[in-house]
């Protein structure tokens, strides 16, 4: 969900809470637990394909973290080294450094975009609008390879469409089917990550954009459900969560540890300099040149520029 919630009423909570707690004492606790031991993924009720049930044993392979920790991971301050301009209006829903440029995604029904920007000024130097029944949601970047072009990818949230663009133009190139809700979406070197708002990330192939694999994030023995934009940092995950002014960090796909986060960004710094118009972080992107990470949020009217934290200057291990 990558609205405000509807506020429920005092009483209303107060009720709530009241039944749950009697009806999860008498009769509820055992069925909820079979719940969470089954877990159903977005794609666990549908009929498989035979291209689905061939890419069971690779998604079984990346379906779990592989260790435990007791310890939640640890919160990290960040350092700002810069500040930058950014449109107060951009509702952001992703965001890639490419070639010099922030190129950003933004959301919500008829004011969906996909827009190069000159990180220096916030000036628009192209921009696309997405058809107002579109609502824009995660970006990345798939490099060209042998029978196809450098794309840009854009995810919708709830209306099961792909759009992919070229790079400079940001001219459509394609419109492609997908299941399930699209909230953020990276490049890891050879398959696009995709989040869709619970604790459990989705890999795509980059042509087709077909589920080859999945990854229930943790920290330490909790789901971290909600996670929103991504970026890839240098063999890292990285991923805002929804409503949270801090990013995790996670031990991505194939990586030691898979699924788990190994420590918190704390943004909470950056918020105290923000307007009361500034809502949720969910910007992040990195330049590789520089090394540098750039932060944005849903109306932020600023970009932060951070150092790299130490952690993420060497792959997992
Ligand atoms: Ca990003």
């Amino acid at each position: 969900m990558n609205l405000r919630r509807a506020a429920p009423k005092p009483l209303a909570i107060l009720l709530g809470v009241l039944l749950s707690a009697l009806a999860s004492a008498l009769v509820l606790a055992p069925h909820i637990e079979d719940i969470a031991q089954a877990e159903p993924g977005p794609f666990s009720t549908t009929p498989q394909t035979s291209t689905q049930a061939s890419t069971q044993a690779s998604t079984q392979a990346t379906s779990q973290a592989t260790s435990h920790p007791t310890a939640q991971a640890p919160s990290l301050p960040v350092r700002v080294l810069k500040r930058l301009p950014h449109d107060p209006a951009a509702f952001t829903q992703g965001l890639i450094f490419h070639h010099g440029e922030l190129v950003e995604s933004t959301g919500l029904y008829g004011q969906s975009s996909l827009r190069r920007t000159n990180p220096e000024t916030g000036q628009v130097l192209v921009l696309a609008r997405l058809p107002g029944a579109l609502f824009g949601e995660g970006l990345a970047l798939c490099p060209p390879h042998p029978g196809k072009p450098a794309r840009l990818v854009q995810l919708t949230w709830r209306e099961g469409r792909i759009l992919t663009y070229d790079p400079l133009s940001l001219r459509q190139l394609g419109s492609h089917s997908m299941q399930g809700e699209g909230w953020g979406l990276a490049w890891d070197g050879t398959r696009l990550i995709l989040s869709d708002g619970t604790d459990t990330l989705r890999l795509l192939a980059p042509d087709s954009f077909a589920q080859i694999g999945r990854l229930k994030v943790r920290d330490a023995d909790a789901p971290v459900r909600e996670l929103n934009e991504l970026e890839w940092v240098q063999g890292w995950l990285l991923a805002n969560v929804w409503e949270q002014d801090r990013i995790a960090v996670i031990r991505p796909p194939g990586a030691p540890g898979q699924g788990q986060v190994a420590a918190w960004l704390d943004l909470s710094a950056l918020r105290r300099e923000l307007g009361p118009g500034a809502e949720v972080a969910n910007g992040v992107a990195f330049d590789p040149q520089t090394r540098a990470l750039y932060v944005t949020g849903k109306r932020w009217n600023t970009v932060f520029v951070l150092a790299l934290p130490p952690l993420l200057e060497q792959p997992p291990r």
